[in-house]
């Protein structure tokens, strides 16, 4: 029996405010593009099952653009006619009872099946049972939908178990109304051909109630895009799963990647600025999103470099984003003991610290320019 596991596909979802040549924001379109290529592939894998373990839409409520994507691409899996299962996340589920779960818009598909009602839901086919727990808001009422799968376990058929959670606390992503799956019912797990997981964004086994050891039936199949910048992945894919008596443990885990845009890391080093610019290698960041950390900056060089001079240096990248991270010295005093001091002070008194008594009067001069520019905007907004 071959499964394909994809998961936390979030459409809908966009960032970075640049707009690709059809008007859509190029984020957007590239979790669009993700998800065609997962489409692309099961297509000619041909899996006996596919499951998606939540967070379809980045939104309870998607947009208009990401509704009927999702629409023309589940008439395409459902012309497949392979089982197609999915279970809604946290992202896809609403937080009052007063709105309806978007992924009843698949209630009429074939070979769609959906698990959305924040309750145990079984389904069951020829060979297997789907034992599905979507995201659920309640906590206690989720212990008692776990022993209803529990019993529901059948002895004669393969046993899949789906859910959108954190398995212990170690798999949080730190959103909202995170789920966390209790530690004292793992061991039905172990009852289990498969429990295919999402709401952790990377490709993961998951470890024995917080060892090392790993369950090697027990997987997250990890997002197929990156939802924010400090997701530094470049490995996003989904898994083919091969349940079969004849392998090791009885199945076989295969991590397909797709191609995602790339993050690329550079790092330049302001106490060798000129040398560190020199030896940047942009040659992998065409058309990537580009994070460059500016590590060993003194304040006064600080205000020299210009964050466009630093964009220069990745002409074909898709963004590049900079952080400055300042140089700071045993001497200098904690952050708690200077709150009293405005930030104008502050760094005035840092500046004259650091620089030559010339330099300073023309940097204080700068600064104070550049400050009252900012309060002006302050009170502008009030
Ligand atoms: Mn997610």
């Amino acid at each position: 029996m071959k499964i394909i596991h994809f998961s936390d596909t979030h459409l809908g979802y966009n960032d970075l405010d640049i707009i690709d040549e059809n008007n859509i924001n190029q984020r957007e379109a590239d979790f669009y593009d993700a998800f065609t290529q997962v489409v692309e592939q099961i297509k000619t894998i041909k899996p006996d099952y596919i499951i998606h373990t939540g967070d379809l839409f980045h939104r309870s409520s998607p947009s208009n653009r990401a509704i009927t994507f999702a629409l023309e691409q589940f008439k395409i899996i459902d012309s497949f006619d392979i089982p197609c299962l999915m279970i809604a996340g946290n992202h896809s589920t609403p937080r009052t009872n007063l709105s309806s779960p978007i992924l009843k818009i698949f209630d009429n598909f074939k070979n769609i099946h959906t698990s959305y009602n924040q309750e145990y839901k079984k389904i069951e086919f020829d060979d297997v049972v789907f034992h599905t727990l979507p995201h659920m808001n309640d906590d206690t009422k989720a212990d008692e939908q776990i022993e209803l799968c529990e019993t529901n376990i059948c002895e004669s058929k393969k046993n899949i178990m789906m859910m959108h959670c954190s398995v212990g606390a170690w798999y949080l992503m730190q959103e909202f109304g995170e789920w966390v799956y209790p530690t004292d019912k793992e061991y039905i797990f172990e009852k289990m051909d498969y429990v295919g997981l999402g709401h952790w964004h990377g490709f993961a086994a998951v470890s024995v109630k917080g060892t090392k050891e790993k369950y090697p039936n027990v997987f997250y199949s990890g997002s197929t895009e990156r939802t924010s910048l400090n997701d530094k992945r470049n490995e996003k894919g989904f898994i083919e799963l091969v349940l079969d008596e004849e392998l090791e443990d009885n199945l076989s885990i295969e991590y397909k990647q797709i191609n995602i845009r790339a993050i690329r890391q550079k790092e330049i080093d302001c106490s060798i600025y000129e040398e560190s610019i020199n030896q940047i290698d942009a040659s992998d960041t065409k058309d990537a999103i580009v994070d460059v950390k500016l590590t060993n900056l003194k304040a006064t060089q600080s205000i020299d470099i210009q964050n466009s001079t630093i964009k220069e240096l990745f002409p074909d990248a898709m963004s590049v984003n900079i952080k400055r991270e300042f140089k700071t010295s045993s001497s200098e005093q904690r952050i708690d003991d200077i709150e009293a001091l405005s930030l104008e002070d502050y760094f005035l008194e840092h500046m004259e610290e650091e620089s030559e008594s010339q330099e300073y009067d023309r940097l204080k001069t700068k600064v104070k320019e550049l400050f009252s520019l900012y309060e002006e905007s302050a009170n502008d907004t009030v």
